[in-house]
């Protein structure tokens, strides 16, 4: 019988979990007994006035949205966009508290050396979290900045020595109607799936997340473990996320699958390039009245720019 705490990473009692997987836990909640002191050093005393006390040890921490302001931690957790949980923004944060996060395990196949089932205390080093503030476009010309908790994609998909064949990365969200109610409706065809060219994968700012505002990540946005690229529209950030496959051919995710035409596989945010039905040159950022111009890769063309020269993005949208 395990001891329990309101921690999101415990176990419900009817759970049973190996000795290996016991032990990691605790090992993650011994860190948060330093996450106080890391706390006092933290130069971002905008979100601690939010969030009392972090559960998370983060060694590194890097503002990448400027002198921008945090959205709240209300806002973020309170207007999103989780279609397996419903299509309206309320929807998930009412809805996906059903999702069951504990335990949980990735399936990782295709091109690579190691594949296999891999538990999530394994797949990401808990001792090595960082927090990055990043700008968030979701492809509705709205926008928010949040404070992320995880590693770098990288650092995950380095632990199974992708072969040269690995050309792409595609993931896979969860899709059990049994725990999420929005399956019912045939908006998308799931599971919900996304993909990123290999280097885009690799590159420092593509970030595995698995906290928000310090604390593990709540369901509404992507618990336990989602992706966040900063430079593309939302939906490329892949929420609960259960398969990685690295595959040789580019993969179709479910909204370009859904209309090839609005949503292509790069959707780097392009303030020049408009959705087929509206404009991409401005965006809202939530909380705020007047519109704002959107940046050229919501921002982060110095960094990666270069991941495209030579890329007609008119075409590659
Ligand atoms: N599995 C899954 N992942 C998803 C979505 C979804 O509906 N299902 N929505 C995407 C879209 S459109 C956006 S804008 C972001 C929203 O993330 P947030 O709710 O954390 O802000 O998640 C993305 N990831
Ligand atoms: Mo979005």
């Amino acid at each position: 019988m395990l001891i329990k705490t309101k921690k999101p990473w415990d176990l419900s009692e009817n759970e049973v979990t190996p000795e290996a997987l016991y032990l990691n836990r605790r090992k993650i909640i011994q860190g948060f007994g330093v996450a106080a002191a890391a706390a006092v050093i933290s130069p971002f005393l905008g979100w601690q006035k939010a969030i009392a006390a972090p559960d998370f040890t983060v060694i590194k921490k890097t503002n990448y949205a400027g002198d921008e302001e945090l959205n709240s931690y209300k806002d973020i957790t309170t207007y999103n966009n989780y279609y397996e949980f419903g299509t309206s923004k309320s929807d998930p944060a009412r809805n996906a508290h059903t999702l069951i996060t504990e335990p949980w395990s990735v399936k990782v196949s295709g091109e690579a050396e190691k594949t296999g089932s891999i538990a999530l205390e394994d797949l990401i080093d808990f001792n090595a979290l960082e927090e990055r503030i990043y700008r968030h476009r979701c492809v509705e010309t709205w926008s928010m900045v949040m404070p992320w908790v995880g590693v770098p994609l990288a650092a995950v998909l380095k632990k199974f020595n992708p072969t040269s064949n690995a050309k792409f990365v595609r993931f896979e969200t969860i899709a059990d109607p049994k725990q999420m109610p929005g399956l019912r409706s045939r908006v998308l065809d799931w599971p919900y799936t996304e993909g990123l060219r290999i280097d885009e994968a690799m590159h420092p700012l593509s970030f595995m997340v698995v906290g928000l505002y310090g604390k593990p990540i709540p369901n509404q946005n992507g618990a336990p473990i989602r992706l966040v690229v900063p430079w593309k529209y939302g939906f490329k950030s892949i929420k609960s996320i259960v398969s990685i496959r690295f595959q040789e051919t580019q993969p179709v995710g479910s909204w370009e699958e859904n209309n090839s035409r609005e949503y292509g596989f790069y959707s780097n945010v392009n303030p020049d390039v408009d959705h087929p039905r509206w404009s991409q040159k401005r965006e809202r950022r939530i909380g705020e009245f007047f519109k704002r111009k959107t940046l050229m890769f919501n921002g982060y063309g110095e960094e990666v720019a270069s991941l495209y020269t030579g890329m007609d993005l008119q075409k590659n949208f």
